[in-house]
C-alpha cells in the first residue's frame, strides 16, 4: 500500500501532473444568436458586409458546414438546447407568448444542471423565451419562479420573451430589476382600457411601424406583441440591450475565472425588432437587419477580447450558434426586404425561419478551443440539440438513462477529432404546432408535411399537397426538385424512421 503510494506520488513529481487524470472542466461559453441564417456572416458567404469576430472565432477553430438547430423557431430550439429533448416530445413548446409559464420543469436534467453536477458556475445572460412561473403564468411583482435558477443556473439576466413581447424589462434571478412596488408592471393579451395607446390607435407615433402583428402597446415608439402598463422605472431602450449583456457577461466572466464556468449568451440579434444601438446604426447596406448582424458580431468580438485579456482563451470552449435560420420581414417594416440587394440570409439552402427547408435550421455552428480544437472546416452533422450530451461527456459526468433523450454526444466531432463522425439522421421541425418534420439523412432530406393550410408567422401557408417530398441534398442542397416519386423505397424507409423516432420517444440509445 505505501510503496503503491510512493510510486504515485514519484511519478506525480516527475511528470508534474496528477498520476489520476482529473475530468477536464474548461469554461464553456455558448453563444446563440438569434435569426441568424447561414448566409449571414462573412465566413459562411456573405460579402455585403464583414463580421471579423466571428470569422476570426472560425478562423480559430472548428466551422460547421452541417450545424443546425433543432427547429425553425426560437422556443423550441431553446427548450431542445437546455434539455437535451426534441421540442416536438412535449406539448407547449411552441413560441412562448408574454405570460407563458416555465417550459422545462424544476427536476429536468438539464445541461446547466448536468455542468452544476460537475462543479461549474452557470449562468444565462439574454434572451430567455422559455416561460416564467407557475401554470399562472409570472408574477411580475414578485419572485418570477420557477424560471432559469430552478433548472441548472446560478444566476440569471433576462430579457423574459422576445423583444417585440411586452415587456421591455430585464429579470435579475427572481426579480423585475429597477421595478417600483408604488408602479406595479401589469402584462396582458388585451388593451386594459379603451384609451390604452396601441399601435393601431396611435400608429402614426411609431418610428418603426409595423407589416403584420406587433400593434399592442406602445415602448420607445415601436408597437409590440402584447399589452402592458407600469413598471416604468424598469423599462430599457431596444437599442442599450446588447451594451447591458456584454457589460453583464463580461463582470460575470471576471467574477468567475478562477473556476469552471457555463456561460449561455443569448443574443437578442437580429430578432425584431432591430434596433442596434446608434452606433451601429447604418453600418451596413442592408438597413437595421444588417447593423444588428455588426452588433452581433461586436458582442462576440467583446467576449473573445475578454478571454484573451484574463488568459482564458486555451482554457474556455466558445460555441457560437443560431436559434433558428433567417428572416427578413418578421412584422416591422424596417426596410430588411428592399435593402436586401444580393445578400443571400439562408446562403445556397432553401427556406428560412419557420420552415422545415434546410435554410430553417442548418445555420452557422462554430467551435473553438484554443490549443485543443484544430482549425478547420467539418462537413459532419451536429446540432444544439447534441450538446446537453457532448458537454456532459467533456466534463465525464455520468447522464442519467432517462434525461436527454436525443442529445448524440459528438464531443469529438465537437473538438474536430479526425474521423469523427457526426450524426447519420437528425429530425428537424418546425414551431412544432403543425407538425411538420424533416428528416436529414446523410444525403438524404425526408419533409413530411401536414396537408392544407397551417398558420405561423401571422400569416396563412398552404403546405405542399404531397404529405411527403424527398430531396437530395448533395445533388440539390437548395432542395428545389421533389424525387420522391423517383425513390419510393427511400421515402418508405425513412418515413418508417421518422414515425419510430417519434413513437419511441427517444432517438438516444438507452445505456
Ligand atoms: C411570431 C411573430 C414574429 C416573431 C416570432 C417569434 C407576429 C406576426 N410574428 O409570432 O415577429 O416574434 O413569433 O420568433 O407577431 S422567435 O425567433 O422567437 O421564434
Ligand atoms: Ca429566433
Amino acid at each position: 500500500m505505501k510503496s503503491t503510494f510512493f510510486i504515485l506520488a514519484a511519478s506525480m513529481l516527475l511528470w508534474g501532473q496528477p498520476a489520476f487524470a482529473e475530468p477536464s472542466r474548461p469554461n464553456v461559453i455558448v453563444i446563440m444568436a438569434d435569426d441568424l441564417g447561414y448566409g449571414d456572416v462573412s465566413c459562411y458567404g456573405a460579402t455585403t458586409l464583414q463580421t471579423p469576430n466571428i470569422d476570426r472565432l472560425a478562423a480559430e477553430g472548428q466551422r460547421f458546414t452541417s450545424g443546425y438547430s433543432s427547429a425553425s423557431t426560437c422556443t423550441p430550439t431553446r427548450f431542445s438546447f437546455l434539455t437535451g429533448v426534441y421540442a416536438f416530445r412535449q406539448k407547449g413548446t411552441g413560441i412562448a407568448p408574454p405570460n407563458a409559464p416555465a417550459v422545462i420543469k424544476p427536476g429536468t436534467v438539464t445541461l446547466p444542471s448536468l455542468l452544476q453536477q460537475a462543479g461549474y458556475q452557470t449562468a444565462v445572460i439574454g434572451k430567455w423565451h422559455l416561460g416564467l412561473g407557475g401554470p399562472e403564468g409570472p408574477d411580475w411583482n414578485g419572485d418570477l419562479k420557477p424560471g432559469p435558477l430552478e433548472i441548472g443556473f446560478d444566476e440569471c439576466f433576462l430579457l423574459p420573451t422576445t423583444n417585440d413581447r411586452v415587456p421591455q424589462v430585464f429579470v435579475e434571478n427572481h426579480r423585475v430589476r429597477g421595478l417600483d412596488p408604488t408602479d406595479p408592471l401589469w402584462v396582458g393579451d388585451r388593451a386594459p382600457s379603451d384609451d390604452h395607446p396601441t399601435g393601431i390607435t396611435h400608429r402614426h407615433t411609431l418610428r418603426m411601424d409595423w407589416s403584420h402583428g406587433h400593434n399592442g402597446t406602445i415602448h420607445n415608439g415601436i408597437g409590440r406583441i402584447g399589452f402592458y402598463t407600469g413598471g416604468r422605472a424598469a423599462r430599457f431602450r431596444d437599442e442599450d440591450l446588447a451594451d447591458a449583456w456584454v457589460k453583464r457577461s463580461i463582470e460575470w466572466i471576471e467574477s468567475n475565472q478562477h473556476r469552471p464556468f457555463f456561460l449561455f449568451f443569448a443574443s437578442h440579434d437580429l430578432h425584431v425588432p432591430r434596433m442596434p444601438h446608434e452606433r451601429f446604426q447604418g453600418k451596413t447596406s442592408l438597413g437595421f437587419r444588417g447593423d444588428a448582424i455588426v452588433e452581433l458580431d461586436w458582442c462576440v468580438g467583446e467576449v473573445l477580447n475578454t478571454l484573451d485579456r484574463l488568459n482564458l482563451a486555451s482554457n474556455t470552449l466558445v460555441v457560437f450558434c443560431s436559434d433558428n435560420g433567417p428572416v427578413l420581414d418578421d412584422g416591422y417594416k424596417d426596410d430588411a426586404v428592399e435593402k436586401s440587394g444580393d445578400h443571400q440570409p439562408s446562403g445556397p439552402f432553401r427556406g428560412g425561419k419557420y420552415s422545415i427547408f434546410e435554410g430553417g435550421t442548418r445555420t452557422p455552428f462554430i467551435t473553438r478551443w484554443v490549443g485543443r480544437i484544430p482549425a478547420g472546416v467539418s462537413d459532419e452533422v451536429v446540432c444544439t440539440v447534441d450538446l446537453a450530451a457532448s458537454l456532459a461527456s467533456l466534463t465525464e459526468t455520468p447522464l442519467p438513462t432517462d434525461a436527454c433523450l436525443d442529445s448524440f454526444d459528438l464531443l469529438d466531432v465537437l473538438l474536430g477529432k479526425a474521423g469523427a463522425k457526426g450524426r447519420d439522421h437528425l429530425v428537424q421541425q418546425d414551431n412544432g404546432q403543425a407538425g411538420n418534420f424533416g428528416l436529414r439523412a446523410g444525403a438524404w432530406k425526408l419533409h413530411q408535411s401536414v396537408r392544407g393550410k397551417s398558420k405561423a408567422n401571422g400569416k396563412t401557408n398552404t403546405n405542399e399537397k404531397n404529405q411527403f417530398q424527398l430531396f437530395h441534398l448533395v445533388d440539390d442542397p437548395a432542395e428545389s426538385t421533389n424525387v420522391a416519386a423517383q425513390h419510393p423505397d427511400v421515402v418508405q424507409r425513412l418515413s418508417l424512421q421518422l414515425q419510430r423516432i417519434i413513437t419511441e420517444g427517444r432517438s438516444r440509445r438507452a445505456d
